[in-house]
C-alpha cells in the first residue's frame, strides 16, 4: 500500500478484517511497531472522532501523532499552479507538503469537498497534492470523495454484530438543514460492494449518488420497502450530486423513527456521527439497544490502527 486513499488500497477485505480483529483482540500488542516514526494529521475541517482515535491508533503503536489544524493554524495553502499569489494564500502546497513530508514518516489528510464544483472536488486537488508533493504515504482522513477509514469501521462492526453471513443493508439517505459531503455515503457503498453484505441504497428523488461508488448496488426510492428485511439500517444525509451541493428539500418524513425500523429485520442503527436527533434520527431509535453508533465509533481507532499497521510493516520492509 503505498497510500490509504480508498478501498482499492487495503487489498484483500478478508485479511483486512481479520487484521483488525487481531488489533481489536490485543490493541497494545504492536506497541513496539512504530517506535521512532511519526504521523502528521491535518485537518482542514473540524473533527472528533477521526481527530482523536488517529491518535490513539498512533499511541498504540507506539508513534508520535502532532495535529495541525491547517483551516485555523497555519498559513492558508495556495493549490493552484502558476498563479501569481498576491491573494490570501501565503503558501503553495509544494512547499507545504514537502516540509510536512520531512518532518513526518506519515501523512494523514481531512479536507471536505467544497460542495461548489463538482469536477474540482471529484478530481481530489487537495489529497492528490499532498500524494504529488510529500513523498510519504497519505492516508485519506475524509476527502472530497471518501471516507475510508469510516467504512473500514462500519464493516468492521457489521461483521461483528451481523447474525447471518450475508446480511441485507441499507444506506439511508435521512433529512439534514445543511448541504453536506456525498464522501460517506460513497465509501460506505464502495466498501458495501467489496463486502459479503446484500446492499441496498434509499433515497428521495434527485439524491442519486455516483454510479461509480453505487456500483452494483440495489437503489430504492421507497423507503419503506428498502427497509423491509434489512439486517442494518445505516443514515446518512448528502446533498445532490446531479444538482450539485444543492439540498433540494429537507423532506423530514425521511426521518429514522420507530415505525420504520419496525419493517425491518430487527436491525441494528448505524450512523457515522456527528448525527442531528430528531432530524436524521428520532431519539427512540438511537437511545435503543439496537442502536450501535458508539461501538462503530470506537471500531475508528481499530481501522485506522490496522491501516497504520500495514503501512508500517511495509516500511520495515522496504
Ligand atoms: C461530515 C460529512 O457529512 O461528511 C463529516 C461526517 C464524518 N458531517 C458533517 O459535516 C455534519
Ligand atoms: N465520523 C467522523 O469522521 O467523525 P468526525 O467528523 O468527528 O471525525
Amino acid at each position: 500500500m503505498n497510500h490509504f486513499f480508498d478501498v482499492d488500497d487495503i487489498g484483500s477485505l478478508e485479511l483486512a478484517l481479520a487484521r483488525a480483529q487481531s488489533i481489536k483482540a490485543h490493541p497494545r500488542k504492536g506497541y513496539k511497531d512504530g517506535i521512532g516514526k511519526s504521523i502528521g494529521l491535518l485537518f482542514f475541517n473540524p473533527s472528533l472522532r477521526t481527530r482523536l482515535s488517529s491518535q490513539r491508533a498512533a499511541q498504540n503503536l507506539g508513534m508520535d501523532a502532532v495535529v495541525l489544524d491547517v483551516g485555523s493554524e497555519s498559513w492558508k495553502l495556495e493549490f493552484s499552479d502558476g498563479t501569481i499569489m498576491n491573494g490570501a494564500s501565503a503558501e503553495h502546497i509544494k512547499e507545504a507538503a514537502a516540509v510536512m513530508g520531512a518532518y513526518f514518516d506519515f501523512l494523514a489528510i481531512r479536507a471536505f469537498a467544497t460542495l461548489e464544483d463538482r469536477d474540482q472536488d471529484y478530481a481530489e486537488p487537495v489529497l492528490t497534492a499532498f500524494m504529488k508533493y510529500a513523498g510519504v504515504p497519505i492516508i485519506n482522513m475524509e476527502s472530497s470523495t471518501g471516507h475510508p477509514l469510516q467504512a473500514f469501521a462500519d464493516l468492521i462492526t457489521i461483521d461483528e454484530f451481523k447474525q447471518n453471513e450475508r446480511p441485507k443493508v441499507v444506506l439511508s439517505w435521512a433529512p439534514h438543514p445543511k448541504a453536506l459531503p456525498h464522501a460517506v455515503a460513497n465509501s460506505f457503498a464502495q466498501w458495501m460492494n467489496s463486502a459479503s453484505v446484500d446492499l441496498v441504497i434509499t433515497h428521495p428523488e434527485g439524491y442519486d449518488l455516483d454510479p461509480k461508488f453505487v456500483g452494483s448496488a440495489r437503489v430504492e426510492t421507497n423507503q419503506s420497502l428498502a427497509f423491509e428485511g434489512a439486517d442494518f439500517i445505516y443514515a446518512k444525509n448528502w446533498s445532490s450530486y446531479q444538482h450539485y451541493g444543492q439540498v433540494l428539500h429537507q423532506d423530514a418524513s425521511w426521518i429514522i423513527n420507530q415505525k420504520k425500523m419496525a419493517l425491518t429485520n430487527q436491525a441494528y442503527f448505524m450512523h457515522c456521527l456527528p448525527v442531528r436527533r430528531n432530524v436524521i434520527v428520532s431519539d427512540e431509535v438511537i437511545d435503543s439497544q439496537k442502536s450501535i453508533v458508539v461501538e462503530q465509533a470506537a471500531n475508528r481507532i481499530i481501522s485506522m490502527q490496522t491501516v497504520l499497521s500495514m503501512l508500517l510493516e511495509q516500511k520495515s520492509s522496504e
